[in-house]
C-alpha cells in the first residue's frame, strides 16, 4: 500500500541532520519543501494532504504557508524560538504549535561566555598572529581586555539568560539584568528596568530575550550608544532584537566598542558591513549547534508530533 495511505503527511521546511530524517521517514510521509525548485507550485500539488510541518525556529512558518496547507493540524518547531511562526494564523486555524525548550538552554548559554571571552581576549586574532608568522616578525599580540571582575549586563532573564548568568558568576563579575518585570529568582543581580540604563553600567551585554514583535529593535541606537566605545554587544537571542543599521553605524564609527553576533536580519545572507569590520565576533547561528543538544532537539520535535497523532497531551506547547 502507498506510504502516504499508511502514514500521516508532514511538511520538512528546512533540512534536519539525517538521524532525524531517518527517524521522521519511519513514521510519516516527509515532503521536503527546501527541495522544490518551485514552492508554490510544489504546495499546490502536494499542500492539501499535510497535517504537520516540522520547521527550524529561524525558518518558522509564516501565514502565506499556513495558508496552503488547509489540512494543517500541528506546526513542530526545531529550536526554542517561534517568532518566525505566525501564532495568529495558528490560533484562528485551531493549529497547534511546539517548540524546544530546555534542551539547548546550556548550549546557548556556553556559546554566548564563548563569544564574550574570544572577542574580549581577541582569539581570532590571535591566532592569525601566529599563523601568520607575526609573533615571530612584530613581537607581543596587542593588550586587550580582561572579563573578570568586570560589569555584565542581561537583557532578558529567561532561562537562556539565568544560565548565562550562572556562568558570568564564576567570573566574579559584577550582574545587572533587565526584563519586563523583577524576576524573584534574579538572586543578588540588580534589577534597571530601562534597557538604556542597563547598557549604560554595562561592559559586556547580553541579549537573551525571546523575540516578538514588541522586541523589535529593544536594542535600539540609544541603547547601542550608552553601551559606549568600551562597550561589547553579545546577541544569541535574535537579529530583530536590535536595530542592525544603528550597530551597524555604532561599530563603525566608533560609537560602540564591539560585538559577538550568532544572528543576523537576513541571515544567512549578511548585510557587507559586517564583513568589512574588524570589532566584530560573526557566528553562523549555531548557539544550540553541538551533536547532543540537536539530538534532543529533534528528538523533542518527533515527540510532540507523536504525542499529537495519538492525541496526547503535548509535551513542549507554545499554542
Ligand atoms: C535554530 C534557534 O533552530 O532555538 C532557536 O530558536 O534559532 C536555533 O536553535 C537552530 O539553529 C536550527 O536551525
Amino acid at each position: 500500500m502507498e506510504d502516504r495511505i499508511l502514514k500521516p503527511e508532514i511538511l520538512l521546511v528546512g533540512p534536519y541532520p539525517d538521524w532525524d530524517l531517518v527517524e521522521l521517514e519511519k513514521s510519516y510521509h516527509v515532503h521536503k519543501l527546501y527541495e522544490a525548485s518551485d514552492a508554490d507550485a510544489f504546495l499546490r500539488k502536494q499542500g492539501d494532504n499535510i497535517r504537520a510541518v516540522a520547521t527550524r525556529g529561524e525558518l518558522g512558518a509564516s501565514a502565506a504557508l499556513i495558508g496552503k496547507l488547509p489540512k494543517l493540524e500541528v506546526v513542530s518547531v526545531y529550536g526554542v524560538g517561534y517568532d518566525a511562526v505566525d501564532l495568529a494564523a495558528c490560533r484562528e486555524k485551531g493549529i497547534r504549535v511546539t517548540n524546544t525548550p530546555d534542551v539547548l538552554t546550556n548550549d546557548v548559554a556556553d556559546l554566548g561566555i564563548a563569544m564574550m571571552l574570544t572577542q574580549s581576549r581577541g582569539m581570532i586574532g590571535a591566532e592569525r598572529w601566529v599563523k601568520d608568522g607575526s609573533w615571530a616578525a612584530k613581537g607581543l599580540y596587542p593588550l586587550r581586555r580582561r572579563v573578570w571582575g568586570r560589569k555584565a549586563g542581561v537583557l532578558g532573564l529567561g532561562r537562556i539568560g539565568f544560565e548565562v548568568v550562572r556562568r558570568l558568576r564564576g567570573f566574579d563579575m559584577d550582574i545587572a539584568y533587565s526584563d519586563v518585570t523583577e524576576k524573584s529568582y534574579a538572586d543578588g543581580m540588580t534589577y534597571i528596568a530601562d534597557p538604556a540604563a542597563l547598557a549604560e553600567r554595562s561592559d559586556f551585554l547580553f541579549v537573551t530575550l525571546s523575540a516578538s514583535a514588541a522586541t523589535r529593535h529593544i536594542v535600539s541606537r540609544d541603547v547601542i550608544k550608552a553601551l559606549g566605545a568600551e562597550g561589547m554587544l553579545i546577541n544569541i537571542s535574535r537579529a530583530s532584537n536590535i536595530d542592525e543599521d544603528a550597530l551597524l553605524d555604532a561599530l563603525e564609527t566608533g560609537v560602540l566598542g564591539s560585538a559577538a553576533l550568532d544572528v543576523f536580519e537576513e541571515e544567512p545572507k549578511l548585510n557587507p558591513r559586517f564583513l568589512a569590520l574588524d570589532n566584530v565576533l560573526l557566528q553562523p547561528h549555531h548557539a544550540s549547534g553541538t551533536v547532543e543538544t540537536r539530538k534532543a532537539m529533534g528528538q523533542l520535535v518527533r515527540d510532540n508530533l507523536a504525542a499529537h497523532f495519538s492525541n496526547a497531551p503535548l509535551l513542549t506547547p507554545v499554542v
